[in-house]
């Protein structure tokens, strides 16, 4: 999979990006991230990128010329059509809140995603009317300054579904949570030592009864 980055703030991506397994998925070519300044697409001499909203208010809206140049001219960057046209999301406060089966539907349906990351008060509403964005995503409902971390979740969450990414050990684990357990919720997990200051792990997970351990991480699950 391809994705796509356009924000102001290109440099607040590299480090989580490039490290433990999104790192491997880009080095082993599962994925391929590119950033995109939104500033070099910015206008005049000042390389204006926004300005203060009609109606007044707070704050400034970036501009839809500017943010319009900056995916038409990233669209057009396939590779002759090998990834075919790109799924255009923009991370939005008003947009879809995304839940794990939007992030598998987004993996297995778009080889090539296009994420516009908003800043200050948001974009002008235009580039979403004018059909140059074909969906809008939240994280979550609280306050944020950017839609950088909201894209670097959708990121880190969608990769895990490219093929490829995951070992095959953790692949094989992530078909069977959808069939038993309730991959909404988890449940505790232990690791050596078996007494750490006075806390034991639970006498269950020690026996090596596969069915009284899948019963107790149940009950676990529905508290
Ligand atoms: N946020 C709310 C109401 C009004 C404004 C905001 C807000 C960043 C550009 C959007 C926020 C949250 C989840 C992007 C929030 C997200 C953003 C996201 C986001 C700067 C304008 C802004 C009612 C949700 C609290 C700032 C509610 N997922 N405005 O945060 O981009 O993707």
């Amino acid at each position: 999979m391809r994705i796509d980055v356009i924000t102001l703030f290109p440099g607040m991506f590299t480090g989580p990006l490039t490290e433990s397994i999104l790192q491997r998925a880009q080095d082993e070519g599962h994925l391929e991230l590119k950033f995109h300044d939104l500033r070099e697409f910015g206008i005049g001499n000042y390389k204006q990128v926004d300005d203060s909203p009609y109606g007044g208010g707070a704050g400034m809206v970036l501009k839809p010329d500017v943010l319009v140049e900056a995916i038409e001219r990233v669209s057009n960057e396939g590779k002759e059509g090998k990834e075919g046209k790109p799924w255009r999301i923009y991370l939005s406060p008003r947009g879809e809140r995304l839940v794990q089966q939007k992030v598998e539907q987004i993996a297995s349906d778009h080889e090539w995603l296009i994420l516009l990351c908003g800043h200050y008060e948001g974009i002008d509403q235009r580039v979403i009317d004018g059909g140059w964005i074909d969906e809008e995503i939240s994280i979550g409902d609280y306050v944020l300054t950017g839609g950088e971390i909201p894209a670097m979740v959708l990121i880190d969450a969608v990769a895990r579904h490219i093929p490829g990414v995951l070992g095959k050990e953790e692949s094989a684990a992530e078909e069977s949570f959808s069939e038993s357990l309730d991959r909404k919720k988890e449940y505790p997990h232990y690791t050596r030592p078996e007494e750490f200051r006075g806390l034991n792990v639970p006498e269950v997970l020690l026996n090596g009864h596969h069915a009284e351990i899948e019963k107790w991480r149940r009950q676990q699950i529905d508290n």
